[in-house]
């Protein structure tokens, strides 16, 4: 296991104050934070190696193309998959809009089902509703259940003979829940439907391996794994996407090109179009390094045990509800909470002159917060440089909140 205090050492932006007060960082789920490796990747490059990739044969083009794409073999490695079928995106919502657009279009016709559930982000819904308008697919949803676990009974009634896709995060970004996507992967499988695993929250904090998963797509995203923004990651089954076509024409990822036809580039360049985010994929490549160098069984292990403890500690807050599953065994390190007649707005705004960051709003689930009654909830959320006394501190900025509103609460 590893020491929190010496990871937080690694990371520059966590030795500054906010508001005059040492910075509480609890709001990972949106974005991590950055170590010095992965700063220094992107600052190394622009200073050592920067060229454009896969296309001059000078030394420096040759030198960021094998950088570019030993990020990609890092990446495939980390996830269990090959390189060929890693492609880098811009974020997590991209790649599963690429999967919509180019194989969900193209594949799918009226009254073919595309199952998702009620938690998922609106990156893992609106993409779906865009192609039903497109070609009359029809979306069901996965109900949770009052504890914010996927009602398997009901996934095993509307997982039929209709479904063609089922996509899932993987984790909730608003109940921490860890969905079981292989075993609903395997129902979904046997009625021959694909597998879209929205791997967000998860690849960034639990050990991820596509094969256990038997997923046919996962998408996350570099910046909330200790990486930059700009990049996300599309992992396709190799036959799958040797049969999708593009999602955007130009340079880089064609075979032939004549006035009037072009044909493809084998995946994954037949999906990353023009000149790709180089220096940022470089600088994931550190960050997925770094991961490693901790081992993601230890960054769950380290969050579970954190979000234990916060778990306990909030639950002691007067007037406070929280979402989501209270055994840490079911989910990860996003806790959702609510205090008693507080808007989450006015929590969030108070715990932050305390210098602790969390997140309030509906975080891009609606249809969860429909189902849970509430238009949004505050939220903290861990990672591998969180300790207690980062929980600590926010129970304490919450006692603010209770002396401000006082018999409200
Ligand atoms: N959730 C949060 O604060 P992008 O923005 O494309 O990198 O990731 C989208 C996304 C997709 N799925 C899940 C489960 C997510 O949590 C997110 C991003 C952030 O919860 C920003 S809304």
């Amino acid at each position: 296991m590893f020491d929190a205090r010496q990871v937080r050492a690694d990371f520059p932006i966590l030795q500054r104050e906010v508001n005059g007060k040492p910075l509480v960082y609890l709001d990972n789920a949106a974005t991590s934070q950055k170590p010095r490796a992965t700063i220094d990747a992107l600052v190394h490059y622009y200073e050592r190696s920067n060229a454009n990739i896969h296309r001059g044969i000078h030394a420096l083009a040759e030198e960021a193309t094998s950088l570019y794409e030993a990020s990609r073999q890092a990446v495939a490695g980390f996830v269990g998959a090959e390189a060929e079928s890693i492609v880098f995106v811009r974020n997590t919502t991209e790649a599963i809009n690429l999967v919509a657009w180019r194989w969900a279009r193209v594949n799918l016709g009226p009254g073919d089902e595309i199952v998702v559930s009620e938690a998922e982000h609106h990156s893992n819904l609106v993409p779906w509703q865009l192609i039903a308008r497109e070609n009359g697919a029809v979306i069901r949803a996965i109900p949770i259940d009052d504890d914010g676990l996927l009602d398997l009974d009901a996934a095993r009634r509307i997982i039929g003979a209709r479904t063609r896709l089922v996509a899932l995060a993987h984790m909730s970004n608003v109940l921490g829940t860890i969905h079981p996507v292989a075993l609903i992967g395997r129902w979904a499988h046997d009625v021959g439907a694909r597998v879209l695993v929205d791997g967000a929250q998860s690849v960034p904090h639990l050990p991820v391996d596509v094969n256990d998963l038997a997923c046919d797509f996962l998408a996350f995203s570099s910046h909330k794994m200790l990486g930059p923004t700009g990049v996300g990651v599309l992992y396709g089954r190799p036959e799958l996407l040797a049969d999708m076509d593009p999602l955007y024409g130009g340079g880089g990822m064609i075979d032939e090109v004549s006035l009037d036809h072009s044909s493809w580039a084998p995946p994954p360049e037949r999906f990353e179009a023009g000149t790709p985010n180089i220096a940022d994929v470089v600088a994931l490549g550190a960050a997925v390094e770094y991961l490693n160098g901790l081992g993601m069984s230890n960054v769950h292990a380290h969050e579970a045990t954190l979000t234990d403890y916060a778990l306990r500690r909030l639950s002691q807050v007067p007037g406070v509800t929280i979402y989501g599953p209270m055994d840490v065994s079911k989910r990860g390190g996003v806790v959702s909470f609510n205090l008693a007649n507080v808007h989450p707005h006015d929590v969030s705004t108070i715990v932050d002159q305390e210098g602790v960051a969390i997140r309030a709003g509906h975080h891009c689930c609606q249809p969860l917060m429909g189902r849970l009654g509430v238009a949004a909830t505050a939220r903290a959320s861990f990672y591998v440089y969180n300790q207690e006394e980062d929980v600590d501190a926010l129970v304490r900025a919450l006692g603010k909140v209770s002396l401000i509103f006082g018999g409200a609460l």
